[in-house]
């Protein structure tokens, strides 16, 4: 190695280090316990912004959903709107009160006033009819005028917005005035979208707020599982999603295959960062303790035998929100919940193979493993982005949940999320574990029936520029993420982009050229991971994921991972990308482009078609 790579590695070890030196992390933990462990370096860790102004005027509203479950927060259950009369998201800045363990008050961008979002349950072949209201003031971030301009190598746009339906496969673009079909554009210029992250909602420059239709049709056979949604404007899309504005997508699974629970659970996972700026961008930046369903530590009360549907997301957007998400029993006459220490008697769960008692997983990504049993695991490892669904039956006993550290992962942070009481009389007739799980693969996620083709595209993901994003005004080079060695750009003549044709599927081979790990999602179309090199555990090749980490570099070895995916269905324009989201507003971005001719946004399956072809992409066929 010479002494210039050597530093190179160096100082990417410090990007992700920061947290995971013995100082760091002792600081970081000691943050959780009980008085006498705070130690002054804990509140540097978490004070760092507390200096702050905060907005007056504003009365805290509670970040407790409307429907716990036995004090376990619930986020709130809001219907899908009518075309005529959609259902509403309003983001505003609210202050809001994380209760729990270790509460906490947080200036934030957020959904109808509470962290998380509301929670939508829809059914497939339903049209999702939802206003996005935006009523944050206007821009700062390197505007005068209040409009959203800016590079895509730098946060920007911090007050613009729009949303993102992550893990349907639904048309990505939308309608403009006149019924042209288009990818992209700002406020009025787009009648409504459908699941288009390159449509601009940018603030009202003169007071009040502006708004925007979206129309997402789900296909009659659409997968049902759990999603979310999120902002998804370059630039900003880190900040917003840290503020809080992510909520749950669950489309319900048909009677038939519905399995029987005792209690459908949400655990959206946050780490909610309020009244920030650039700082979520730096190396080692404000960080908080992560929330479950926006509150610090919450506990569930279940009875021995009780069968729980647990549907976790990932709804965090720096290095620090990978995880091993674990759930452990306390084997010990007492455990101390926030106990990290080798010899903790938290241990993982034991699951019985007779499906009797233990945690089950069931899904991926809101895909399940149709006709497969239920897989014994109390330990998964989830990025940024990643869903997980658990059927879990316990005996009594004290249970946590855990977020332990990704391997090869240096910034990531060890913390209990929540406690689990199994106590009281055992149910008197449990509910079973199906031995498999119900249902099939639609059309368009059926086993490949080929051998997997060589690599159609090979892509790399590289970072540029120091190791550390610097606030403005900046006196280095700025730190850039790339795809392929380049920024996101999004409009010709130099469209970073990759071109693929309907209906068909393809093989990627890629790469990742840093000492950090980048999970990479992409839009509308799933995919399998058929090859990885670098990941600490086997991938199983049957699994559809819609976001899976590409391994950091290792010595002079890129990580990397092979995926292959269809493009199904939706022509258009859409992107993949880092879900580290500060990597994607730097720049870890690309366009993809669906060419030909299939179903067009807000249009049911079997409705209208058009066809898309980017050297006219306002044609309509
Ligand atoms: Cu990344």
């Amino acid at each position: 190695m010479t002494q210039q790579s050597d530093e190179k590695k160096a100082s990417e070890n410090q990007e992700q280090d920061i947290l995971s030196s013995p100082l760091g992390r002792r600081a970081f933990l000691s943050g959780f316990g009980l008085g006498a462990g705070i130690t002054a370096a804990s509140f540097i860790v978490f004070g760092a912004t507390q200096n702050k102004t905060t907005l007056t005027g504003i009365s805290p509203v509670s970040s407790l959903g409307e429907t716990p479950v036995n004090g376990f927060p619930q986020p709130e259950t809001i219907a899908n709107g009518t075309p005529q009369s959609p259902a509403q998201l309003r983001v505003a800045q609210e202050n809001i009160n994380i209760l729990g363990t270790n509460p906490r008050t947080e200036l934030t961008r957020c959904f109808n006033g509470d962290v998380p979002g509301p929670t939508f349950r829809l059914q497939a072949g339903e049209r999702v009819n939802i206003k996005l209201v935006n009523a944050l003031p206007k821009n700062t971030t390197g505007t005068t005028d209040g409009t959203c301009p800016g590079t895509m190598d730098r946060p920007r746009c911090f007050n613009t917005t729009n949303l993102h339906f992550h893990g349907f496969h639904v048309s990505p673009m939308s309608i403009a005035p006149g019924g042209t079909i288009v990818s992209g554009g700002k406020n009025d210029e787009v009648e409504k979208s459908s699941d288009d992250v390159l449509y601009e909602l940018e603030p009202s420059t003169t007071g009040g707020s502006t708004e925007h239709p979206y129309c997402v049709y789900l296909p009659t056979d659409h997968a049902p599982g759990t999603h979310w949604y999120h902002p998804h404007l370059h630039g900003s899309t880190a900040i917003q999603v840290v503020d809080g504005m992510a909520g749950a997508l669950v489309i319900e699974d048909p009677p038939e295959d519905k399995i029987d629970v005792d209690q459908d659970l949400l655990w959206i996972i946050q780490e909610i960062i309020g009244n920030s700026d650039e700082d979520v961008y730096t190396c080692g930046g404000t960080s908080r303790e992560f929330t479950v369903n926006g509150q610090s530590q919450p506990t569930l009360t279940i009875k021995p035998q009780e069968l729980c549907r647990f549907r976790f997301i990932n709804a965090t957007a720096t290095p620090r929100g990978f995880m091993t998400l674990k759930i452990q029993k306390c084997n010990s006459a007492e455990c101390d919940i926030n106990d990290v220490s080798d010899d903790s008697p938290w241990e993982d769960v034991v699951s019985n193979v007779d499906f009797t008692s233990g945690v089950f997983q069931i899904a991926v990504d809101g895909i399940s493993h149709y006709q497969q049993p239920p897989t014994p695991m109390s330990s998964m490892l989830l990025s940024p982005a990643n869903r997980a669904d658990f059927l879990v039956k316990l005996e009594e006993g004290k249970y946590r949940v855990f977020k332990d550290t990704f391997p090869g992962v240096g910034a990531t942070t060890q913390q209990t999320l929540a406690s689990i009481n199994v106590t009281g009389t055992p149910v008197s007739s449990p509910k079973d574990i199906p031995p498999t799980i119900p249902g099939d693969f639609p059309d368009y996620l059926k086993p490949f029936d080929t051998p997997n083709p060589e690599p159609a595209k090979t892509i790399s993901f590289d970072r540029a520029g120091p190791s550390c994003f610097n606030k403005p005004p900046e006196t280095v080079i700025p730190r850039k993420f790339e795809v392929d060695n380049k920024v996101y750009d999004p409009e010709p003549p130099n469209e970073t982009v990759q071109n693929v044709d309907i209906n068909t599927d393809e093989v990627w081979e890629l790469t990742n050229t840093t000492g950090a790990a980048h999970p990479f999602h992409i839009h509308v179309n799933p995919f399998k991971v058929i090859e990885c090199n670098g990941c600490t555990d086997e991938v199983d090749p049957t699994i559809w994921w819609d976001t899976f980490y590409i391994p950091p570099k290792n010595g002079q070895t890129n990580g990397s991972i092979k995926i292959r995916h269809r493009f199904n269905n939706y022509p258009g324009k859409f992107v993949f990308h880092c879900h580290v989201l500060i990597h994607e507003d730097l720049g870890m971005m690309q366009n993809v482009n669906v060419k030909g001719t299939g179903l067009a946004p807000c249009q049911p399956s079997g409705g209208e078609t058009f066809t898309w072809n980017p050297e006219s992409p306002s044609a309509n066929a």
